[in-house]
């Protein structure tokens, strides 16, 4: 074994050589590694070997170019360099495949002659979320090999496809069973007397002709337009899988670094890398000493079956975590369970897993009327109507049942923390683990520390959230934690706006426009107008209690901002709109013409100073955190990187500050120093 350099060695077994990268964590095509594979196939070139096997050492094959280099001066061999190294080798190169090939390690694969893999690997372009396209000839070779409709959804999603679809599709010639460098070796020499095919040479299976192909385009792109609006590098993706279909391979790669460059010097780009980097520091807390580990859960309790527990439940049973779900009434419990199973048989109906997953998730369930079953689970979770009082209540039953070192969690929304944690004698092991409804869906988890939790449960809490696939992020006991918090500051603004003259529709349409998918009044209607209210204590004292009192209550009822037919399409309410007038008449609310533009502006400046006070109070660690919550928990757009980043390099902290003086607000510190 010869070292070529720290990341790359080069090691001959028999006839065959064979390069094996090593560059915790992912292999990543790094300059130390683009260096050592052309280091080391320039000493293959002067060797006798008759094959060359490319494997990688660690937990996967090369997970892709280097995200940490982009942007930055570049440094090394050029890639394009190393994969027409590799492409026109004298000898067969063979790609030996584990964990995941992904961008630039997949477009790398590509240039080998053949692809080997173990049967757990997997295969994908992932360059489109980040805002970019495969730019190392992946838009090119990949189509040539799965065929040109194959490739699309692989580039435009981003999704990997597994061992079993690859081989089905010739992108990988053999599944490995056994050691797989041992296999990868024996197969490089059973091809090596074989004539070399490189993929950039092979049209035939591009599955036809520009014209023969163009009405799939259309039809692709017509499908695919409201998953892909206001995403620049979808359009640029499926332009250079035309350019495969339409042109010679030369001229298609042209057309490839065109529209990759075009996209590597955009703003979404640099927001989704920035997203990329800012949801794997989310998972960190900062100052935790390196010796605290997580806890071991083995076992959850989870008290209420409705909404939120139950979908909280699901989180855990699909990870394979046994859950005691309990409830007060009989009647309640065995709903809440019905709904989990239904929850599951749906997705089992459309082939997300087999029904024999239905059965092995519920047998991991245990439904319960006694808090007493859950003296043994090691975290249990608390989801139940949001009342102090039951909350308190409740916790001060489980300090006596709950066994010592158990985590114990409230799912509040708003409620204060601390003041739930000091109804138990162990306020260290307390904290908030506030999920996003519907919880078996949403990616984000608020992990809310206490003022007394204990740093390893919190380190647990966060560790749980990545096992049950959470993009976790930590925030301290404040009203609304992060996301709400902002929330309420946008909210405040939309109804002031909807008094003074904006129409409703107006401020949904200029934030979907931004991005959003929806706008905060169809999102009031989708909640449900009478959330929090009731017909007795009712005094008509906001829009909201009038539109309850007249009758409106959202999407339920098909009635609310907006009017909704069978097919929930909505159409603005002529009688929410009639309340909302009477209401400003009556409080001597001038109306005028109000711009898109102030919409924006009073809409999302003041999430941003909220942003940046609760940075100012220690309530979140960083500023990519709060971006990580809006984009995973409240659907700002991921291309616009989120509202700290967005302010930061999109409208710009002193534009934002200047506008928010004029309109009265107090500015925070952070905002004008920066964060
Ligand atoms: N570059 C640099 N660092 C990377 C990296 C990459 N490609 N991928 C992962 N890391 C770091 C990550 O930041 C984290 O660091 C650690 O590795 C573990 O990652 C020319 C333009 C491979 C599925 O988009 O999807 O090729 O936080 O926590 O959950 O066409 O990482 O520990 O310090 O995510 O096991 C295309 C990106 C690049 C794949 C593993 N490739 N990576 O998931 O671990 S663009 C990608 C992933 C490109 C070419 C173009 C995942 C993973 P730290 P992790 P994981």
């Amino acid at each position: 074994m010869t070292a070529i350099n720290a990341v790359v060695s080069l090691d001959h077994h028999g006839d065959v050589a064979v390069i094996t990268v090593n560059s915790p964590p992912v292999n990543a095509l790094s300059a130390d590694v683009r260096d050592g594979l052309a280091g080391a196939l320039k000493a293959i070139a002067e060797s006798p070997a008759k094959a060359v096997v490319l494997a990688c050492a660690g937990r996967t094959f090369i997970a892709g170019a280097d995200i940490s280099e982009f942007g930055k001066p570049p440094r090394g061999v050029p890639l394009h360099d190393v994969l027409d190294m590799i492409e026109s080798a004298p000898v067969p190169v063979v790609a030996a495949i584990h964990g995941t090939a992904l961008g630039g390690g997949l477009e790398t694969a590509l240039c080998c002659h053949y692809r080997v893999s173990d049967a757990k690997a997997k295969f994908g372009l992932p360059e489109v979320k980040l805002g970019l396209l495969p730019g190392a000839g992946g838009t090119q070779r990949l189509p040539r090999v799965v065929g040109a409709e194959k490739a699309l959804h692989m580039v435009t999603t981003g999704t990997p496809i597994g061992a079993k679809a690859a081989h089905e599709t010739g992108l990988v010639s053999r599944i490995i069973e056994g050691d797989l460098t041992e296999g990868a070796i024996a197969f490089a020499r059973e091809v090596a007397s074989q004539p070399l095919v490189r993929v950039r040479d092979d049209n035939s299976k591009l599955g036809g002709t520009a014209a023969s192909l163009a009405p799939m385009f259309a039809d692709y792109r017509a499908k695919n337009a409201k998953a892909f609006r206001g995403f620049e590098a979808p359009e640029a993706n499926i332009k250079c899988i035309e350019a495969a279909v339409a042109l010679p391979f030369d001229e298609g790669m042209k057309v490839e670094r065109t529209e990759f460059m075009k996209l590597m010097q955009g703003l979404q780009a640099t927001a989704q890398r920035y997203v990329f980097f800012a949801e794997r520091q989310a998972a960190k807390i900062d100052g935790l000493a390196p010796d605290i580990k997580p806890l071991p859960i083995a076992s959850v309790g989870i008290i209420g079956a409705g909404t939120m527990g139950g979908g909280i439940a699901m989180n855990f049973l699909s990870a394979g975590i046994p859950v005691t779900i309990v409830e007060t009434k009989q009647e309640a419990l065995d709903r809440g369970v019905a709904v989990i199973r239904r929850n599951y048989e749906n997705s089992a109906k459309k082939g997300r897993f087999p029904m024999s997953e239905v059965e092995a998730r519920m047998a991991r369930l245990t439904p319960s009327l006694s808090l007493e079953d859950l003296a043994h689970a090691d975290l249990i979770i608390e989801a139940v109507f949001e009342n102090m009082d039951i909350k308190k209540d409740i916790f001060g039953k489980l300090d006596r049942i709950a066994k010592p070192g158990a985590v114990l969690a409230t799912n509040t929304s708003y409620l204060n923390v601390d003041e739930i944690a000091a109804s138990t004698s162990r306020p260290q092991a307390v904290l908030g683990m506030h999920f996003f409804s519907p919880a078996n869906v949403m990616r984000l988890l608020e992990v809310v520390r206490g003022a007394k939790t204990d740093p390893q449960i919190l380190a647990t809490a966060m560790a749980v959230g990545k096992a049950i696939g959470k993009v976790s992020v930590v925030a301290g006991v404040c009203h609304g934690f992060i996301g709400n918090r902002m929330l309420a500051a946008r909210q405040e603004q939309a109804n002031k706006l909807i008094l003074e003259g904006a129409k409703p529709s107006d401020v949904d349409r200029v934030l979907t426009d931004f991005g959003f998918p929806m706008g905060p009044f169809q999102m009031a209607d989708l909640a449900g107008l009478d959330i929090g209210w009731s017909a007795e204590t009712s005094k008509g004292e906001t829009v909201r209690d009038r539109l309850c009192e007249a009758g409106l209550r959202g999407q339920k009822n098909g009635k609310g901002f907006y009017d909704y037919d069978e097919a929930r399409n909505r159409t603005p309410s002529p009688v929410a709109e009639q309340i909302i007038l009477d209401y400003a008449a009556e409080k001597g609310i001038n109306r005028r013409d109000i711009t898109d533009e102030e919409i924006l502006e009073r809409c999302l400046y003041p999430m941003v100073n909220e942003g940046a006070k609760i940075l100012d109070e220690g309530m979140a660690q960083r500023a990519s955190d709060i971006d990580i919550v809006w984009i995973n928990g409240y659907g700002w757009p991921v291309y616009r990187g989120g509202p700290m980043f967005w302010a930061e390099h999109d409208a710009g902290r002193d534009t934002i500050a200047a506008a928010l003086e004029k309109m009265g607000h107090e500015v925070s510190p952070k905002l004008k120093s920066g964060w």
